[in-house]
């Protein structure tokens, strides 16, 4: 017997709305490109170096690099310039693309003085307010109801910003992100939620995750916004994060765009990743999006050989500058180990004394 509706007297709400077809961006032309391709190629010599730096022991403790990813900050980045942002542990790729020095994010990794959370927060806490980049999260999930209240807040401020919030395809099973889907889609709240499905939860392939491997339908039981995006394209994140913005900054509610990526490391500096199957990890860099952004200048825009190759050498000295100042730069006083463990109290007279500290004595 076919099932019957159960009459209702509500009119119900039954479909997810169409984002925009338009992002209202002007097009990427040629030195649009060469920016995008410029900022994605720092975010991977950064790391390249953060990874010697590793096998150094320079860097310790947790290190998840985002080689291959590039192309889904950057390409947000370009959309949601003045937004505020909020990510996970794998992070150091998104602080640059939001205009964290990569002096701040190296430092950060070598846990010295002159980092971004003054080395206490290293690898997975890179935070940086005047960035309006607030982390760096390790939880996996844990932040994505975070990013619902940073909405809230802008919107109640007045201010016609956008959280913006990346995570995992391994994110996407956790309880509180299905809660924080489903408040921001009643509340309206402005968020942009970006799943960068890298197809991977540590060993985990998606198939072996979710019943349901196209994660953009994870919206549809919320009734929100929802696309699938090409994430080799820095150009088509872009375009569809900012057509995400605009909507989510009109007042129409939150989004969920499902990037599709690959991550050409393992999981952390820790993993060998030898659960990928056979030709899978060199078929996918074919797709690396910083070489599909060269190939394009190249052949679309006309960019020379030697343009590219000046773009190449002022970004190798970026990075080794970055490096050279995070070795340099000196380590933390240990006095101030759990200076920033608690906030100074607020209270309704404003604020007052820093919480109870416990610094460390020579007694201690
Ligand atoms: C609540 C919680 N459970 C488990 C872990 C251990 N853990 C760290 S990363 C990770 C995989 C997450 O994968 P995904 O969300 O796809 O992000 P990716 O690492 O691919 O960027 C797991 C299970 C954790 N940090 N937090
Ligand atoms: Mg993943």
């Amino acid at each position: 017997m076919p099932r019957k509706e159960v009459p209702l007297s509500e009119p119900r709400t039954e479909q997810a709305p169409a984002l925009p077809a338009e992002s209202g961006l002007p097009p990427v032309d040629a030195e649009e490109l060469l920016r995008l391709h410029r900022e994605m190629l720092i975010i991977r010599r950064v790391e390249e170096l953060a990874a010697k730096a590793y096998t150094l022991r320079k860097i310790r403790g947790f290190c998840h690099l985002y080689i291959g990813q590039e192309s889904v900050a950057v390409g947000a980045a370009a959309a949601t310039r003045d937004d505020w942002w909020i990510a996970a542990y794998r992070e150091h790729g998104h602080a640059i693309a939001k205009g964290v020095s990569p002096r701040a994010v190296m430092a950060e990794l070598f846990g010295k003085e002159t980092g971004s959370s003054r080395g206490q927060g290293g690898s997975m806490h890179i935070f940086d307010r005047g960035a309006r980049f607030l982390g760096g999260h390790g939880i996996v999930g844990g932040h994505v109801p975070l990013a619902n209240g940073v909405a809230w807040a802008a919107r109640a401020r007045g201010e016609n910003r956008v959280a913006v919030c990346f995570f995992g395809d391994g994110a996407s099973n956790q309880g509180a992100y299905f809660e924080a889907l489903a408040l921001a889609q009643l509340h309206k709240l402005p968020v942009v939620f970006i799943c960068e499905n890298n197809f991977y939860a540590m060993g985990t392939p998606l198939h072996r995750q979710s019943a349901l491997t196209n994660l953009s339908l994870r919206a549809l039981g919320v009734g929100m916004a929802h696309e699938q995006v090409d994430g080799f394209d820095v150009e088509a994140v872009r375009d569809r994060v900012g057509a995400a913005a605009a909507w989510a900054r009109a007042g129409h509610g939150p989004a969920l765009l499902e990037v599709i990526t690959y991550r050409f490391r393992g999981h952390s500096m820790s993993d060998p990743a030898k659960y990928r199957p056979p030709g899978e990890l060199d078929e996918k860099k074919r797709s690396d999006p910083i070489l599909i952004s060269e190939q394009r200048l190249r052949e679309r825009h006309g960019v020379s050989e030697e343009r590219l190759a000046a773009v190449r050498e002022e970004v190798e000295a970026i990075a080794q500058d970055a490096y050279r100042f995070a070795e340099e730069s000196p380590d933390p006083d240990p006095a101030t180990l759990y200076d920033y463990t608690y906030a100074p109290q607020r209270t309704s007279l404003g604020v007052g004394e820093a919480a109870p500290r416990h610094r460390l004595t020579e007694e201690a």
